[in-house]
């Protein structure tokens, strides 16, 4: 490989580095404002690692998770709500009926989370 297609090849993958980057902008954006499986997750038993927002309140009010694992957050309700971490971990804003935010938590521990616009709804995510 000469010099001049090392710089091609790094050109071509800055490019690709921009795209991903700035398509991983748009996604993160919309992250919990427009994932179809909302109101799926508000009918039945829902799975181990979901917390339905409902009547003002988080349910389950501790969900357990193993490290690594993926909590789902998601408004069954009418109003807006939000989940936000009381330390300042993760902020999902405000989730309109059937929006969901997700996050994945590596880290052991307690992480007692609320609603901003309702802080009286508390509830705890544990990592094992
Ligand atoms: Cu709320």
């Amino acid at each position: 490989m000469n010099a001049k297609s090392t710089y091609s090849f790094a050109c071509a993958a800055f490019a690709a580095a921009v795209a991903v980057a700035s398509l991983a902008g748009c996604f993160s954006e919309h992250v919990g404002i427009t994932q179809p499986s909302g109101e799926a997750l508000c009918t039945g038993v829902p799975p181990a690692n979901v917390v339905r927002i409902q009547d003002f309140a988080f349910s389950p009010a501790q969900i357990n998770v193993a490290r690594g694992g993926t909590v789902i957050w998601v408004n069954c309700g009418q109003q807006q709500h939000s989940s936000a971490s009381d330390t300042g971990v993760w902020d999902s804003g405000l989730l309109a009926r059937f929006a969901t935010y997700s996050r994945v938590f590596d880290t052991a521990g307690s992480f007692p989370f609320h609603c901003n616009p309702h802080p009286f709804m508390q509830a705890t995510v544990v990592v094992q």
